[in-house]
């Protein structure tokens, strides 16, 4: 198992905060692609830190700027990409998810508005242990660095 990058994340954040602000249980944060007007679906990207000491599992994510979300998983086959729902996602204690074009992504279906660039898309997040978490994710054209 290869730990590094998290713990040098941990590191870096534990030098950057006073100790009792370490993170603990799961962080999410990620973006949403853009879209265009008439483009009735979208995606979003999440990136998922388990810090806790326990497996925990993504199990809903939901927008109202849209009239459906899903985590789907974009998979090569016979050199065509295809997208299904990927079920409930677990993360490992000490484990991190990035999902990212071509793989994992939150799939947002019936947009009322479309995601413009520099705006920010409101998702509800729920997990089976940390819970319900709403973020304002950037709208952006590419991963943040
Ligand atoms: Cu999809």
């Amino acid at each position: 198992m290869n730990r590094t990058p998290l713990l040098l994340a941990l590191a870096a954040t534990l030098a950057a905060t006073p100790a009792s602000a370490a993170p603990t249980g799961v962080t999410v944060s990620g973006w949403a692609r853009p879209t265009v007007a008439g483009q009735s679906s979208g995606a979003a990207y999440l990136v998922i830190r388990n810090y806790g000491p326990g497996a925990d599992r993504l199990v809903a994510v939901a927008s109202p700027a849209a009239s459906m979300a899903g985590v789907h998983r974009s998979q090569l086959t016979g050199g065509v990409s295809r997208m299904r729902p990927a079920g409930p996602i677990e993360i490992a204690p000490g484990k991190m998810l990035t999902m990212a074009p071509n793989g994992y992504h939150v799939m947002l279906m019936g947009l009322k508005a479309p995601l413009k660039p520099g705006a920010k898309l409101p998702l509800t997040v729920t997990f089976a242990k940390a819970g319900r978490r709403t973020l304002q994710l950037p709208i952006q054209m590419s991963a943040p660095q």
